[in-house]
């Protein structure tokens, strides 16, 4: 029977027989004459005895058997003492990276170079134990309120975001480009009837930056829903399924939130979390950079996400800021214009942002619905509307007041666990430098 590293005390504690244990070599030492081998596998460390030094590469894989033994000088306060040992794979003798050593001081370039070594460290794998629960606990909680999982294209004819940041494909005899969203099947679906859709899936930006907050290809935890009045209705969702994901992380994910020495928020602080319009949250992020002595900003930058994220914590006490009525000329063109008292339309719109920690975790807003109003507002944005025919149709038989949001799932694991870099949340990050491994 094979025990795994966690359970070896339980093992020894219940007089278990002879046992199986399989794993990587993971440190190997010698003391008064008795040679002592940790073993992990995908639970942890567990220290194995052996009556004399193995001749055994670290990072080796091995099948021992023997039987478990209670010992308080051990890790976890067991061993196993070991009868037999067999190598089922033996690693070459020149590791690049130091498996067991402290991973904090390895640079970001050595440990993505050498990635299935690093992800070897239980500290590095435990980015993705809890990356792993955000994607479970994100599609939980909304399969509980009746939204259907799709998986659309990431092969799209046009930009869903506008802009230029696209990446071309070849397609046979045309050209294709990598979706930036699934902005436009998300709407398609809700029009579709399914009303409710998420989808979890990568999506991919040509953007030149290289900053420890951007990503060439990231996870898109996306969302969107019929019948809202505003983008209010969807802040309301935002806070009960980041709640509901911070919840889930505490439960599941308590060793590696303290490999990291990091906390997620409680339910009562994300419920706190304050909605400020823009023009207002710039002005709160100008009292905030005059106050330190800082220069003026005007935009919702890093700097001022940042400060808002400062000011909330220190007025609300909550980690999480949602800045919403974005102006039209920072939203893409799909964003419903906000309705003004006297019934027209105003140049901000029915937007939302999450910031959380410092860092745009969510984009969000009500789109346009009809067909008609939506055909005479393109040329506005300097768009022809037979350049959008594919929006267009999604909109011409009976669309939905609808909207929706998505969060990056890897800028979500970043912030969860204090990474200085969003790379760190990525198995294998793209940059504009970085495609492999
Ligand atoms: P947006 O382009 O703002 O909105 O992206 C939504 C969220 O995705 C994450 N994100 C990124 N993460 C890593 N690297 C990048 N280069 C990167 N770009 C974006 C951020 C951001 O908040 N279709 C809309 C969403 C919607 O309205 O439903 C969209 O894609 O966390």
């Amino acid at each position: 029977m094979r025990v795994l590293a966690k359970d070896i005390a339980a093992s020894a504690r219940d007089g278990a027989g002879e046992v199986e244990m399989l794993g990587w070599v993971h440190r190997i030492r010698e003391l008064g004459g008795v040679a002592f081998l940790i073993l992990r596998d995908r639970s942890g460390l567990a220290q194995l005895v052996l009556g004399e030094k193995p001749g055994l590469t670290l990072e080796s894989v091995i099948a021992v058997r023997g039987s478990p033994a209670l010992n308080e000088k051990a890790p976890g306060g067991a061993e196993l003492r070991v009868d037999s040992l067999t190598v089922l794979s033996e690693a070459a003798g020149d590791l690049p990276y130091q498996v067991n050593g402290d991973v904090s001081r390895v640079g970001i370039e050595a440990i993505l170079d050498n990635r299935v070594l690093s992800l070897r460290s239980p500290r590095i794998r435990s980015i993705f134990k809890v990356q792993a629960t955000i994607i479970e606990a994100f599609a939980a909680y909304l399969r509980a309120a009746d939204f259907t999982e799709i998986k659309t294209s990431k092969l799209t004819a046009g930009s869903t975001e506008g802009g230029t940041n696209l990446f071309m494909v070849e397609y046979f005899d045309r050209k294709l480009f990598l979706a930036q969203s699934p902005q436009l099947y998300k709407e398609a679906l809700v029009a579709s009837g399914l009303e409710r859709v998420f989808e979890i899936a990568p999506v991919y930006r040509a953007e030149k930056h290289d900053t420890p907050r951007h990503l060439n290809e990231y996870v898109s935890l996306d969302l969107e829903m019929a019948f809202i009045e505003s983008e209010r209705d969807l802040i309301e969702l935002e806070k009960g399924l980041l709640a509901h994901i911070f919840e889930a992380v505490a439960l599941k994910n308590g060793p590696d939130l303290a490999a990291w020495d990091a906390s997620v928020p409680d339910p009562e602080s994300t419920a706190r979390a304050p909605t400020v319009a823009y023009e207002e949250s710039l002005a709160i992020v100008n009292r905030e950079a005059a106050k330190a002595g800082g220069a003026r900003i005007f935009d919702i930058n890093p700097e001022a996400e940042r400060l808002l994220c400062e000011w909330s914590l220190r007025e609300q006490g909550s980690d999480l800021v949602f800045v919403n009525e974005f102006p039209r000329r920072h939203r893409p063109f799909y964003t419903y214009p906000l309705e003004t008292a006297g019934g027209g339309t105003a140049a901000l719109t029915m937007s939302f942002d999450a910031i959380f920690r410092g860092l745009e975790i969510t984009s969000g807003s009500r789109r346009h619905h009809d067909y008609r109003a939506f055909a005479e507002a393109l040329p506005k944005f300097g768009i022809k509307p037979e350049n959008m025919t594919a929006y267009l149709q999604i909109l011409k038989y009976g669309c939905p007041p609808h909207g929706g949001f998505a969060i990056g799932l890897e800028r979500l694991t970043q912030k969860i666990l204090g990474l200085a870099n969003v790379k760190e949340a990525s198995l294998f990050p793209r940059d504009r430098r970085r495609v492999e491994p």
